[in-house]
């Protein structure tokens, strides 16, 4: 085997290692949820007023990557403002409509940049005279909603929005330190395989 082409088949081998491992590595740095309001399958009598997700760790606060939305048995949204972060929890106001199930679809970011995502639901009851929201057609918040997140300054929006599928800072970071790891183990490998075959 001439050693350009074992060098190639060790950087095949290599990245491949590196693919495998990278998913696994970084789950482990992902936030998880501890709880939420109202309770998972719980059933709710009086307008909750938040709904909110709490996970184990701070969230990273990226605008429209935390979602919250609030889905009736209707299909339409109950949530009524774009949801925002403090520390550990995400939460967004929400004003439920007719009685049944509903589900909150959220996104939040970890701690280490990742999007993590999920859904709960709970049951809807609501006591005699309880004030029913209207809903919407549509989320509350996000592209084509009118509304934007508020952001610390209190400064307008810049249209955000145009780019749903903005990479967090953290993903960077994880695929660029992946990439460093693999050019030194290829070249090591490499070189020692030139070595050898030089014999
Ligand atoms: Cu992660």
């Amino acid at each position: 085997m001439h050693a350009r082409s074992a060098g190639r088949a060790v950087l095949v081998i290599a990245a491949s290692a590196v693919l495998a491992v990278l998913p696994a590595m970084s789950a482990s740095a992902h936030n998880t949820v501890v709880g939420t309001t109202p309770a998972k399958g719980a059933t709710v009598t009086e307008q909750p007023g938040i709904v909110s997700l709490t996970t184990n760790d701070a969230l990273l606060d990226f605008g429209e990557n935390t979602v919250l939305q609030v889905v009736g048995p209707d299909g339409r949204h109950y949530e009524t403002a774009c949801a925002t972060v403090e520390d550990a929890t995400a939460e967004v106001p929400a004003e439920l409509g007719p009685a049944g199930a509903y589900t909150v679809v959220w996104q939040v970011v970890s701690t280490d940049g990742h999007p993590i995502s999920g859904e709960f639901g709970f049951d809807w009851q609501p006591s005699a005279g309880e004030a029913m929201g209207a809903g919407s057609d549509s989320a509350a918040c996000g592209a084509g909603s009118g509304a934007s997140a508020p952001t610390a300054s209190g400064a307008p929006s810049t249209g955000e929005s145009s780019q749903p599928g903005t990479v967090p800072v953290g993903d960077v970071l994880w695929i660029g330190g992946g990439a460093l790891a693999l050019v030194a183990a290829a070249l090591v490998t490499w070189l020692a395989v030139r070595r050898r075959s030089a014999d």
